[in-house]
């Protein structure tokens, strides 16, 4: 049986974006979605400007890992006309929707406000169009459901509430107005690694067992928060429903990318890509809040692993 620290393999080549490599002056590239695009992995960025605000732009690569070619304009940028972003668009989340023919962005609006919740859509990673604001302030770590659930879309998200900084799931018919929100994951209390807070990672992936999360959670230390990346498994038709939840993190930040940056040791998982022919899953990251590195796993070992763990 594979163990929870070998589970996942750090890239060669990380970190794969960082901002002495960007084509225009940037402070930092993290958390970015992840997708396939015909026969190229796209990553939809998000790339902080040397003011501290946040904007989306794609970069992308035959191999998901060396050559990213990086858009000279960003995807989503604020452009004056929704004030909820107007500090920035921030941490996307990338799901192919098969039965619209697009991908939907789940996306964190920063403004006056607070941080909030944005969804937009793309057809092609060309053209992008908002669908507004899903859910108002405090909210943030959104990622929707590939498909339908009993007839409704299924938003994963993180509102400040009484309980502290946990996943919930909200319900929609038309991905505009959401409703019957429900804890699906906890903080665990005391010594957890993860008893500060948590949050979704990439959308959820559909396999035979349930839904396959990655998800950040946060230990908070003297010098400040810990961020690493567990795995658990949802019910694949009622996924408030945790079947099974890692007691050990599987990624966490040592690497020197990782534990060095703006906001040193951060791992932060926002895109995860399936690869059918090798097995192989690749999830992209933010590191240290600085720059992009990408880990690797076989679904099947995933899998193996998250069957051994204890239910949610
Ligand atoms: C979270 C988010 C992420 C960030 C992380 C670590 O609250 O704001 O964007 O990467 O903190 O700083």
């Amino acid at each position: 049986m594979i163990d929870s620290a070998s589970l996942f393999t750090r890239h060669s080549g990380n970190p794969l974006l960082a901002p002495e490599r960007w084509p225009y002056p940037i402070n930092a590239v993290l958390n970015a979605g992840a997708t396939m695009v015909g026969d190229e992995t796209v990553l939809l960025c998000r790339v902080e400007d040397r003011r501290g605000f946040s904007h989306l732009t794609c970069a992308r690569s035959r191999d998901g890992a060396s050559n990213w070619v990086v858009d000279e304009r960003p995807a989503l940028a604020y452009d004056g006309t929704h004030a909820e972003e107007e500090w920035g668009l921030e941490d996307p989340r990338v799901t192919h929707v098969e039965e619209l023919g697009l991908w939907i962005i789940a996306y964190t609006a920063f403004g006056r406000g607070g941080p909030a919740i944005s969804l937009a859509q793309t057809e092609d990673f060309t053209t992008f169009e908002r669908l507004g604001l899903a859910m108002g302030p405090d909210d943030k770590n959104a990622a929707l459901l590939p498909r339908r659930i009993g007839g409704d879309w299924l938003l994963f998200h993180r509102p400040d509430s009484e309980h502290g900084a946990e996943v919930w799931l909200s319900r929609s018919s038309d991905l505009r107005k959401w409703r019957a929100p429900e804890l699906v994951m906890g903080r665990r209390q005391g010594g957890w690694w993860d008893s500060a807070r948590v949050g979704m990672g990439p959308p959820p992936l559909e396999t035979e067992h349930g839904w396959l999360v990655v998800y950040h959670g946060v230990r908070q230390t003297v010098a400040g928060g810990l961020y690493r990346a567990g795995l658990a498994l949802l019910d694949l038709e009622q996924p408030a429903h945790v079947l099974r939840r890692s007691e050990e993190w599987v990624l966490g930040p040592t690497a020197d990318y990782e534990t060095s940056g703006d906001v040193p040791n951060v791992v932060f998982p926002c895109g995860l890509v399936h690869h059918p022919d090798t097995d192989r899953l690749c999830l992209y990251y933010g590191a240290a809040d600085t720059r992009v590195a990408m880990a690797t796993a076989r679904r099947s070992d995933v899998l193996d692993y998250l069957l051994s763990c204890p239910p949610g």
